[in-house]
């Protein structure tokens, strides 16, 4: 076990389809665990076309299924963060394949009908946007900004919000820091996937966090602390969501512990010396003076 590893989330259907409730609460209890979040990961054998937006009505219905099923299990596990859905294959590989905005509503009454669903009762549901994926190139939700026009269009206050994920906004151009803020301002900042990446195309995602853009992932701990416990703000869990395919798991999930309690310090620290009217003034050389030992 990971010092520092306090919950769990789990993908569905792959981690829980066939499982007893039983058998996945037992093993939580037995390892030390609760459950942080349920992800929903749609089945390419049935969504690969699309699955919120699929042009086929049944497909669609199917989709809002998958959901409301993993709204169960989030009932069930107790899950915190409740239910995050990253959508895959809603999108489009080719100019002329799609008409933007018909399949724009499509989403959000699909988003609307899962909210609605009994098993969703009371489960907050949080939509993780990718910009790219190599079975979406562009994805019908590609930026922070399109998120939260999303957000605004299923008009669902407190039920319906965003995880932002550090990978998938660089992938996307974006500044993690600036994203979250922006999101938590907002008040539908339901969850932040921490991690790293190199920007380089087909390496978006999952490396330790702070260990390639250590500057950015400060100042994204800063921003997260920043909104610790205002409304719709950061929930004060940390999740990273990185892939150690070559390293040893508990190691690197022990050293993004580390890196995100240093960073929170570091953080601290910087608010304790005045960072905020350093940001009032846009003041860059006081700022990075004012990080010298810490990062640099
Ligand atoms: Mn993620």
């Amino acid at each position: 076990m990971a010092e520092g590893i306090d919950l769990v989330d789990f993908n569905y259907p792959q981690h829980l389809g066939g499982l007893k409730p039983e058998a996945v609460t037992g093993a939580l209890k037995a390892a030390g665990l609760a459950a942080g979040a349920v992800a929903v990961r749609f089945p390419a054998s049935t969504f690969r076309a699309g699955a919120f937006t699929n042009p086929d009505p049944s497909v669609r219905a199917a989709a809002v299924d998958i959901v409301a099923a993993a709204c169960g299990w989030a009932r069930l596990l107790d899950a915190s963060a409740g239910v995050i859905v990253w959508p895959q294959f809603d999108g489009y590989d080719y100019h002329m394949q799609i008409n933007y905005t018909t399949t724009w509503r499509r989403g959000v009454d699909a988003i609307r009908a899962a909210l609605d669903r009994d098993e969703c009762e009371g489960v907050k549901l949080s939509y993780e946007f990718k910009p790219t994926d190599p079975s979406s190139r562009f994805a019908l939700v590609p930026s922070t900004a399109a998120a939260l026009t999303l957000v605004s269009d299923v008009d669902r206050p407190g039920r319906f919000g965003l995880t932002l994920d550090a990978g998938h906004l660089v992938a996307a151009g974006e500044n993690p820091a600036q994203s979250a803020a922006m999101v938590a301002d907002a008040g539908v900042l339901f969850g932040f996937h921490l991690g790293d990446v190199h920007s380089k195309l087909a390496a978006e995602d999952g490396l330790a966090f702070g260990s390639v853009h250590a500057a950015g992932a400060l100042e994204l701990v800063y921003w997260l602390r920043a909104s610790y416990g205002s409304a719709g703000g950061y929930a004060g869990y940390a999740y990273f969501d990185t892939f150690p395919e070559a390293e040893d798991p508990t190691r690197e999930a022990a050293y993004n512990v580390r890196a995100f309690k240093r960073m929170w310090r570091w953080a601290a620290r910087l608010e304790n010396d005045g960072i905020r009217d350093v940001l009032l003034n846009h003041d860059a050389m006081t700022s990075l003076e004012m990080q010298e030992g810490l990062i640099a």
